[in-house]
């Protein structure tokens, strides 16, 4: 029996004492990296009391039972043993891997052993796609860092903490949801907790490319064809003089950057006949990026996103963005999704359904569905979880939101679909919020100018149907999209007589729209839950967003029923929330093809 062995001091990583830090600032584009997966089965020991984390002078034992292990210091060792631990896969969500799990919300340690030969100078980072909600991370026994936030990536410099031969990493990963926390307690999806996302080790050499960024500078077009293109490459080091190299041989871009004293370089080219990325025609560059040894593979496309007053321009024409919602769930059934293939299927549905466009909701997708999207030529929304109530005078929950966003932005900036940064989800109206949500925003422009910054505001209903969307927010976002839930939460069947103020220059988009209905229930059209009351609820819709002065776009809630603590409804919900236009088995309903027909002819 082997016992493994994690230090205390690294346990109680947050209440002081000496703690390493091995954080290191996120790797981008890791899928082009020399990696070793540490996907597959992972031990786990489901710490209901959290013995591990608060009481040091348990020691578990065999079967579970517990005694007395006396340490002399709280450095001292706390001892757990993963040998009779079942096993779930990574990535994965324990909810669905585990039937005792479904709802549960806590601590759960993870283990993985592995072989490992040190490669002479190198150094190795520890990887995380994505742990939901908190992490704690030990490599060998020794706490290597702490990451919150369930839904962006992080990594760890573990070099120091592995040896030839056989090693181990354990994970302390806690889902408890919190007040103060991103999102807050209260939230409409299911709370998946685990280790959701790809675990890799990450090969790099002493000074590694960190991130880069390739895109056209601006909108300008000379008489000739030729745009202005900007490449920029951060290293983890700020080693001047080091020479990085790019490459797009089909534009015969060959480009050598010397970089300076911050670590940093960028240079702006002239590239000739660009073809732009666009639905119609996803066109991908491939891209090499090298530096010394190490050569970073990568496709990318160029596109340009603006607006005109009132108008969506991609690359310089009108826009209509034709849209639809989607939760990061496997698409006919189980949990978190995690694959290209999931992804695949799942916006497969949606150009099905006619969509040039998808908001990915509430909170950052995993890579694999936006780069899947922008081979498909689909356009996305990517999000936040700064939804409803959230702690905004607290600075801490501040931090935490805005380092969500710079995350979600790092790993998705070379993705040309990607059109709109979304910071928030229909927050009430208070000066905090008025004041946190603007910071935010000018901290997304701050780091990227190619795109445009949007959040789903909420209408205010005024008497006699008429509704007026007015926002403080209004000022720092360029595009402004709103949530309406006209004939299923208010005013059933009053849609036609609905009428809109929206007071602002800019797009307009109805990020969400739609009702319920239980698949295969079906019955008159003013019956809740039938396939027919949604129906005729997208029929009523559709014809009333006809009218909207300004509308650029569309994001209905949502393609698929998704699994929602707060949906109860026995023989209906059954913790679905059912608004989907499939159900979740994939099954379509009958709104599906109201709003395709809508799109056809949009
Ligand atoms: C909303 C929320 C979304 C919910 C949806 C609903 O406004 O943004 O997260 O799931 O309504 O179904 O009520």
């Amino acid at each position: 029996m082997k016992r493994l062995i994690t230090s205390l001091c690294c346990l109680c990583g947050l209440a002081g004492g000496t703690v390493v830090a091995n954080e290191v600032p996120q790797v981008a584009n890791v899928m082009a990296r020399r990696t070793t997966s540490l996907n597959g089965a992972w031990n786990y020991i489901v710490d209901v009391q959290e013995e591990g984390y608060y009481d040091y002078r348990m020691k578990p034992m065999r079967g579970g039972f517990f005694m007395n292990a006396k340490p002399q210091r709280p450095e001292d060792l706390i001892e757990y043993d993963f040998d009779l631990a079942p096993a779930m896969q990574v990535p994965g969500d324990w909810n669905t891997q585990d039937e005792r799990l479904f709802f549960y919300e806590g601590t759960v340690w993870f283990k993985r052993s592995f072989e490992w030969h040190p490669n002479g100078t190198n150094r190795t980072l520890l990887y995380f796609g994505a742990v939901n909600y908190e992490a704690h991370v030990y490599v060998n026994g020794k706490f290597v860092g702490h990451h919150v936030g369930g839904f962006t990536p992080f990594n760890f410099d573990v070099t120091e903490q592995l040896k030839e031969g056989e090693n181990f990493v354990i994970l302390k990963v806690d889902n408890k949801r919190h007040a103060e926390a991103v999102p807050t307690q209260i939230f409409d999806w299911w709370n998946y907790g685990g280790i959701t996302r790809d675990v890799l080790l990450i090969d790099v050499a002493p000074t590694y490319v960190e991130n880069y960024r390739l895109r056209l500078a601006s909108t300008e077009i000379d008489k000739r064809g030729t745009r202005p293109v900007t490449f920029s490459v951060k290293l983890n080091k700020a080693e001047a003089g080091q020479q990085v190299t790019l490459d797009v041989p089909e534009l015969k871009l060959h480009q050598v950057v010397t970089i300076d004293n911050e670590g940093a370089a960028s240079v702006t080219m002239k590239a000739k006949k660009v073809q732009l990325w666009s639905p119609e025609n996803p066109k991908l560059y491939q891209v090499e990026i090298r530096l010394g040894e190490e050569v970073i593979k990568d496709e990318i496309g160029f596109r340009t996103i603006e607006t005109r007053g009132k108008q969506l321009l991609l690359n310089g024409q009108p826009i209509f963005l034709k849209g639809i919602s989607i939760h990061e769930e496997k698409p006919n059934g189980g949990g978190r999704a995690n694959s290209t293939d999931d992804a695949h299927t799942l916006l497969s549905w949606a150009k099905e359904l006619g969509c040039n466009f998808v908001r990915l909701a509430h909170y950052p997708h995993n890579e694999y569905a936006v780069r899947e999207a922008e081979r498909m030529g689909i356009l996305v929304w990517s999000e936040i979880p700064v939804y409803w109530t959230i702690a905004w005078t607290n600075s801490d929950t501040y931090k935490n939101a805005e380092r969500q966003l710079t995350d979600m932005i790092l790993r998705d900036q070379n993705r040309a679909n990607v059109i709109i940064w979304s910071i928030a989800n229909e927050t009430p109206h208070s000066p905090e919020r008025d004041q946190f949500l603007s910071r935010l925003a000018k901290h997304a422009r701050s780091l990227d100018t190619s795109r445009l910054i949007s959040m789903a505001m909420e209408v205010t209903s005024a008497s006699n149907f008429k509704n007026r969307l007015q926002d403080n927010m209004h000022e720092y976002v360029d595009v402004v999209s709103f949530n309406q839930y006209i004939g299923w939460y208010r005013d059933v069947n009053d849609a036609a007589k609905m009428s809109w103020d929206i007071p602002y220059d800019k797009p307009v988009i109805i990020s969400e729209f739609g009702g319920g209905a239980k698949y295969g229930l079906h019955g008159e059209k003013n019956q809740r839950w039938t396939e027919e009351f949604q129906e005729n609820l997208y029929r009523e819709n559709v014809a009333m967003l006809d009218k909207i002065d300004g509308l650029a776009g569309t994001s209905p809630w949502i393609l698929k029923d998704f699994r929602s603590p707060r949906r109860v409804l026995n023989g209906v919900q059954d913790y679905y929330n059912r608004k989907g236009l499939f159900s979740d088995r994939g099954e379509k309903k009958k709104a599906f093809y109201v709003l395709k027909e809508w799109y056809k002819q949009k």
